[in-house]
């Protein structure tokens, strides 16, 4: 059969940090082929599948030698044999011959590449472009892109404790327009933070967006805020998202956040994000309290008019946690990260359970990237209307937003673009 894979084979590659990850390519009997690569994450939930590193001195113990095993030695022979086709089952044998809860014994990473590696290849056996294998005809709607254009928390080395401060072009009639928006307020912010702040302050960091010298939230905020007027755009045009990854400036032991040179309790940061929300024009806000304060979460959804609520940390793309913070009404929508939950069908589960519910399922990079555009597909193929892949600079971002280029050119007179109704509730 055409769709049987024929071989599996996995390689040591490098991640947008420099450091290991690991490569899958599955072959099909018809002469399909896919290949994946793994991602990794900086800011992760306690939930998270796990990757498989090997320690030791190479790399820094960030090698994945292991995980390369554990898919040459135990997925592959599993695999070998089934049916591309039928993804869903493949995944099912990954799971089990994993056995565990977090993917640990063969590794978060190998599980990943493999499954999507998998789903490639079945698309690649059906000469079909992944968005459209997955999503069939009816799949044409572009997302709208959320650009990581200012870096903190632990992607940057500044004093910002707010991990990411995207701009979200939903007012374009495009994608390939909002991509052209998104880059002039880019450009434009280099150019006010060059002035204001020198020009070490348009160094990157992680995401490609810049890392300028400031501690203060407000400042990052009115930068963007400069760019976006400055670069002709309104609020019509552009809003501005927020990942606060706030797990990362939480100490549980006293229960505080440690956020703007002031160590607040989760009441009082509260009421500095709706103090945001009043004077910016902030119209998505991600993982705004530690993943040990989710009802926090609930709290300023009930209060929030406009911002959507979304989780990351704490739903890390399982569909058990986001029915259970669904049906406590503590989120408008989740990030979906295949690698938090390690194969393709699970994070399909939970993309699906959110449309379903009415919620948004925002397609998500990590920081640590590689050339491996897949989440540009997904995006496309359940036309979820969001993505997030970082700014429009570094070659493992623009790969994502390249791919979704080509998509749109190659739609057509069909492409849509997702946007204003995409940040909705
Ligand atoms: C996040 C991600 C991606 P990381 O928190 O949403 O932007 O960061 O990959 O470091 O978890
Ligand atoms: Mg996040």
């Amino acid at each position: 059969m055409d769709y049987d894979i024929r071989d599996v084979k996995a390689l040591q590659v490098l991640d947008s940090r420099g450091n290991p990850t690991i490569e899958v390519l599955v072959m099909t009997e018809g002469g399909g082929y896919g290949r994946a690569i793994a991602p990794a994450g900086a800011s992760r939930g306690k939930n998270e599948a796990v990757d498989l590193r090997d320690g030791g001195k190479d790399y820094g113990g960030m090698g994945v030698r292991k995980a390369v095993s554990a898919v040459n030695n135990y997925l592959a022979p599993a695999i070998i044999g089934m049916n591309s086709y039928e993804y869903r089952a493949v995944d099912r044998k990954i799971i089990e011959v994993d056995g565990t809860r977090n993917k640990s014994k063969v590794g978060g990473n190998a599980t990943t590449a493999t499954s999507l590696a998998v789903i490639k290849a079945a698309a690649d056996t059906s000469y079909l472009s992944l968005f459209e294998f997955l999503g069939g005809k009816r799949a044409r709607t572009l997302p709208v892109p959320l650009m990581n254009v200012i870096n903190g928390g632990v992607h940057a080395g500044n004093g910002l404790r707010i991990q990411e401060f995207m701009i979200v072009p939903y007012g374009a009639d495009s994608f390939s327009e909002s991509i052209r928006m998104a880059v002039e307020v880019y450009k434009e912010l280099k150019k006010y933070l060059k002035e204001k702040y020198g020009p070490s302050a348009t160094n990157v960091g992680d995401e490609g967006g810049f890392a300028p010298p400031l501690s203060k939230t407000s400042e990052a905020l009115n930068a963007l805020e400069k760019a976006i007027t400055g670069a002709g755009y309104s609020e019509g045009d552009i809003g501005i998202a927020l990942d606060a990854a706030a797990t990362q400036f939480y100490d549980p032991q006293n229960r505080l956040y440690s956020i703007d040179e002031k160590k607040l309790g989760s009441g009082e940061l509260l009421d500095f994000y709706l103090s945001l929300l009043e004077t910016h024009h902030i119209i998505l806000l991600e993982d705004p309290f530690a993943e040990e304060e989710p009802e926090m979460f609930g709290e300023l959804k009930r209060k929030s008019e406009h911002a959507l609520i979304i989780g990351d940390d704490i739903t890390v793309t399982s569909s058990t946690l986001i029915e259970k913070y669904i049906k406590r009404d503590f989120i408008d929508g989740a990030i979906i990260k295949v690698n938090q939950i390690g194969t393709f069908s699970e994070a399909e589960d939970s993309i699906r359970l959110l449309l379903k519910e009415g919620r948004k399922a925002v397609i998500s990079h990590r920081s640590g990237e590689t050339e491996d555009s897949t989440i540009a597909h997904i995006a496309v193929a359940y036309e979820t209307g969001l993505i997030k892949t970082g700014a429009p600079a570094r070659g493992e971002r623009t790969a994502k937003y390249n791919e979704l280029l080509r998509i749109e050119d190659y739609l057509g007179g069909a492409a849509e673009f997702a946007g204003k109704k995409a940040i909705l509730r």
